[in-house]
């Protein structure tokens, strides 16, 4: 942590403000920034002692974007993507929170963020039409509008195991990794987890662990970064034509321009089927793989050929073919967010590294000494958990929000999350959500999204204001038309079939519905941007 990050700290908590923002990650700092260009005020709640939200926990060994810098940036200020100087073609972990920073001074954000501070409750009051906030140290805020800036992967998630408490070595989670560098030299390590977080920790723990044991449930379908130092000429390219490429991010899929594909996996030889998968991953880009072509998302038989061509790629790679094996997904490409990393398959040819299949002897408990499966024990000087989060929903309900007539959102969503275009709740009047499930947000680049929330959401009330309006709140119907058309795009694809945090599956007893919106992003903005012309219809106000 920079003496940067804290160094302007404030608990100054005013009693009423116009709009509680809770988190201070890219979309609470965009939308602080817009409630005082509208002359607004506003506070932010932040539970980290800086700003950058993912950025600013994620500090595991290796921990990078997967989007590319020049495309992973805020695209409201033309001065700072003029003059913002990207280093690395893939971000590391502390140059994406020394950019958070940069903004943050930038604008003279810190003045109105409260660090060190979790909102607990937040409760409407039907007479004063305003949300009353509390925190967890008893602060006490009213405003009109309540905005959930809180991530969509920020909930961490421990396995459901005994024992966790009763190990005598170093624990670390991945998503809540200590501010100081940790040492592996000499040690014996074990991590649980093959997620993005573990493919990205793996071979950097690799290299200076004694030991070093992985522990895989699922293995992940992972594509080499190719990451390097971006080229002057290319940062000045980005920079003379950054309004086209903005409005083609807005306009495309995934928040990330590319060649729309024409053709079916199955209408193609295989050699041509193979050139451009080849093509794909020499390219070092995800978006690329799977767009190759149109019917990946879709079609079994097609997605089956990418399947078979990456579990040719690992046994390449790895040497040991049981291991090999081992690494070989078996759910459909792209169906479970797939990794980008750097030397993850290769680490496992490395004679300090073993790997555990959990498929074959399950995880039985953690121990005093390490992780026991159903096989043997293993002891461990330090556990590294990578184990995921309580993904689009955690974070919302983790707060007591409670709307017209103190229906508990927690409760109203016990069986998925029932929003309308991922913005708001019915029952919850004046509450918006940034990047909400029923919303592109984690199948895109997450900084367009949270841009496109974030603009929709300072429209909606800058609309209250002129019209002298009190509460904007979705209404039942359109909420219910909304779910209903979230759930059939889903069921086109073959996204439904993997266990992944998109289905809620990895956390026990959550429902189990796929909860992005898989439209994309331009086809919802254009949504977004309709309804908003139609004089908000789906809503309504008081
Ligand atoms: O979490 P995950 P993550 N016993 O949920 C395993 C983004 N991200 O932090 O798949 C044993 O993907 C679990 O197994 P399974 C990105 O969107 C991006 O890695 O549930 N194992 C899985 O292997 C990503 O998708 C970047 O069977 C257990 C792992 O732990 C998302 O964040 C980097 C277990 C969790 O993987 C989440 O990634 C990092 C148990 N009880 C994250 N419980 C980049 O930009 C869980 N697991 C590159």
């Amino acid at each position: 942590q920079t003496v940067q990050e804290t160094a302007t700290e404030t608990r100054n908590v005013p009693p009423t403000v116009d709009v509680v923002i809770v988190g201070a990650g890219f979309s609470g700092m965009y939308l602080l920034h817009k409630m005082r260009q509208q002359g607004l005020t506003a506070v932010v709640f932040e539970a980290g002692t800086g700003v950058g939200g993912t950025w600013y926990w994620n500090r595991y060994p290796g921990a990078r974007v997967d989007v590319e810098s020049l495309a992973y940036s805020y695209s409201f200020s033309e001065d700072l993507e003029q003059e913002y100087p990207w280093e690395e073609r893939y971000p590391t972990q502390p140059e994406i929170l020394k950019y958070a920073n940069h903004v943050a001074d930038r604008f003279d954000l810190r003045k109105d963020i409260v660090f060190r501070t979790r909102v607990s409750s937040a409760t409407w009051s039907e007479e004063e039409n305003s949300w009353a906030v509390r925190t967890e140290h008893e602060d006490s805020v009213t405003a009109r509008f309540l905005v959930m800036a809180t991530g969509c992967l920020s909930a961490p998630k421990l396995p459901e195991i005994p024992g966790i408490e009763t190990f005598k070595g170093t624990s670390y989670q991945t998503s809540r990794w200590p501010h100081e560098q940790i040492e592996f030299t000499g040690k014996r390590v074990g991590i649980i987890g093959t997620g993005s977080s573990g493919v990205q920790s793996i071979p950097v723990i690799a290299e200076t662990a004694d030991d070093l044991t992985v522990f895989q449930r699922t293995p992940s379908y992972s594509l080499p970064a190719r990451n390097r130092r971006l080229r002057e000429d290319e940062i000045a390219a980005m920079r003379a034509t950054y309004r086209d490429y903005r409005q083609a991010q807005k306009e495309s899929g995934a928040g990330v321009p590319v060649v729309v594909p024409t053709k079916s996996a199955l209408e193609v030889t295989e050699e041509e089927r193979n050139a451009a998968f080849e093509e794909a991953w020499e390219s070092g880009s995800l978006v690329n793989l799977l767009s190759t072509f149109t019917d990946f998302a879709t079609n079994q038989a097609a997605n089956d050929t990418a399947k078979a061509w990456i579990h040719g790629k690992i046994h390449d790679i790895v040497k040991d073919p049981q291991v090999a094996d081992d690494l070989c997904p078996d759910y459909p490409v792209g169906t479970k967010r797939p990794c980008l990393d750097t030397n993850y398959f290769e680490t496992f040819n490395l004679p300090n590294v073993h790997l555990v299949n959990l498929h074959r002897t399950p995880l039985v408990e953690v121990t005093e000494k390490g992780i026991r499966t159903s096989d043997q024990e293993y002891e461990f000087d330090v556990i590294v958990y990578a184990t995921g989060f309580d993904a689009m929903t955690g974070a919302l309900t983790n707060v007591d929000i409670r709307g017209r007539d103190g229906l508990s959102l927690k409760e109203t969503w016990s069986a998925g999350p029932r929003t309308y275009l991922g913005i708001g709740s019915a029952g919850f009047p004046n509450l918006f959500m940034i990047t909400g499930p029923g919303s592109p947000s984690v199948l895109s680049n997450m900084i367009v999204s949270i841009e496109q929330h974030v603009d929709w959401v300072a429209d909606a009330i800058a609309h209250l204001e002129q019209q002298g309006l009190r509460t904007i709140e979705a209404t039942p119907a359109a909420q219910d038309e909304w779910v209903d058309h979230v759930n059939l795009l889903a069921s086109y694809t073959l996204y439904p079939r993997a266990n992944s945090w998109y289905m809620g599956a990895n956390v026990p007893g959550k429902t189990r519905v796929f909860m992005p919106y898989c439209g994309g992003v331009g086809e919802y903005r254009k949504k977004c941007d309709d309804v908003a012309a139609q004089g908000y219809v789906g809503f309504s106000f008081a």
